[in-house]
């Protein structure tokens, strides 16, 4: 199995509510609003993070919820509550399983993503004076949480991936080097999706894929190329495997060639990789003819490691060569990008549709504003009321047809129309 996925909901933490308070000081009577914010939900940030392999643990724990912010009390700003970090492998597909819609690809070491935003603290009475409204006996409750389900998909990852044309003895190679079991024959086209293989080498372990064969044409979607030219795409390290004396009699340096043309047309980033050469099957070669082989080979400017699977010669060298080169690609500096939150377009449309019942206004932006009012308290709702005033929202029912009394759902809150405050 090279394709790993879990299904994961995730929880932000809920917005702490404002606080209603007044300035008490000695003689004065009643002094003015100071009730304090609450506090912001907990995020939950997806990290993605070198050294993480599977989605294994997601299994047996796929449900996270952040904390909440502490309500505002008095003029005391309620805590923030703390986010969750999530970290996954480099290389993990987030899909939104609810919208069935691509969230992200977290395929940069260090990336980080607001999967689920907490919820913003509720104002304090602080936040209301106005001109008429000297004394505001209401504050807003905290956001609600974000909940979002996901699915976790981690696409094939190797560290290095065995290329060449079918027959170059790939599968052989990968039976030999770690406990991968792959099929091998001596016809083409024997490998037909890609086998991992885990390879420990002293204390490090790397993953090593068997391509199937590439040929001619593999670039425009000849034989089995083209899709597995996208599992390359990955592989920060390819060593490609060249047959030294090929059975069907061709030209090892033309074999060599025609896989290189087909890797550049193919992809000019995956042509740009790191390459070594496995001149393999050495065992055959016949004595005499060996030093005028590897010279040829030579010839083609990549690192050139002779090697045979069956009889295991050469294969410390390489294995060396390939510990190595990812050590040094581990090396290099990390790239951490930090992804924007969902997109707030999204949050900023609402609309009405007219049911049987009668409107009901969807939006997130819209059921956000009233779950975060006090419903109870008719000042805080007349403030509501105002907000969706100037949001367009009442003119847009009127214009719909709405009357006095009618129907109006917003989430789980139930309304009724009235165009005077
Ligand atoms: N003598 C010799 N034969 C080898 C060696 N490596 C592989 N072979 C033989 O070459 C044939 C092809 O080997 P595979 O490992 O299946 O080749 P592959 O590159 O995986 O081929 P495809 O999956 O078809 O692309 C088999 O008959 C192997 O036994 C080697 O080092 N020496
Ligand atoms: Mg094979």
């Amino acid at each position: 199995m090279f394709l790993d996925e879990a299904e994961v909901t995730f929880t932000s933490g809920r917005g702490g509510s404002g606080a209603v308070s007044f300035h008490r000081e000695k003689h004065v009577p009643r002094g003015g609003p100071n009730g304090a914010d609450g506090g912001k939900g907990g995020d939950i940030i997806l990290i993605a993070e070198r050294g993480r392999r599977t989605l294994y643990d997601f299994k047996f724990h796929d449900k996270f919820k952040a904390q909440d912010g502490v309500h505002g009390l008095g003029n005391k700003r309620g805590k923030d509550g703390k986010p969750i970090e999530i970290k996954l492998p480099v290389g993990t597909i987030v899909w939104d399983l609810d919208l069935d819609e691509h969230i992200v690809d977290l395929n940069v070491h260090g990336m980080k993503y607001i999967i689920a935003k907490g919820g913003r603290g509720g104002y304090g009475n602080d936040h209301y004076t106005s001109s008429v409204r000297q004394a505001p006996n209401f504050a807003q409750k905290g956001a609600p949480e974000e909940i979002v389900r996901v699915k976790l998909e981690l696409k094939l990852l190797a560290d290095i991936g065995l290329i060449g044309m079918p027959n170059a003895g790939k599968s052989t190679l990968i039976s030999r080097i770690s406990a991968a079991k792959p099929k091998i024959a001596d016809y083409p086209f024997t490998t037909i999706v890609p086998n991992l293989g885990v390879v420990k080498y002293h204390d490090d372990t790397f993953v090593v894929a068997d391509m199937p064969g590439l040929i001619e044409g593999a670039s425009e979607g000849v034989g089995l190329g083209h899709q597995f030219l996208k599992h390359v795409e990955r592989n920060r390290l390819l060593v490609h495997l060249v047959e030294a004396c090929p059975m069907d009699g061709s030209d090892p340096i033309a074999n060599f060639e025609l896989i290189e043309r087909e890797l550049k047309l193919y992809s000019e980033d995956i042509w740009k990789r790191p390459r070594i050469i496995a001149m393999s099957k050495i065992d055959v070669v016949p004595s005499e003819d060996y030093d005028q082989i590897r010279q040829r080979f030579e010839g083609l400017g990549l690192p050139l490691f002779p090697i045979s699977a069956i009889t295991g010669q050469g294969l410390d060298p390489l294995l060396f060569e390939m510990y190595k080169t990812l050590e040094e690609l581990h090396n290099e500096p990390d790239i951490p990008v930090l992804m924007p939150t969902m997109s707030k377009e999204h949050d900023l449309e609402w609309d009405i549709e007219k049911t049987d019942e009668g409107f009901e206004v969807v939006g997130r932006r819209v059921l956000r504003l009233v779950a975060m009012t006090d419903l109870e308290n008719s000042d805080a709702v007349r403030y509501l009321h105002r907000r969706l005033q100037r949001l367009g929202v009442i003119d847009k029912l009127r214009d719909l047809g709405a009357e006095e009394g009618d129907t109006v759902f917003v989430g789980s809150a139930v309304f009724g129309f009235t165009d005077e405050l």
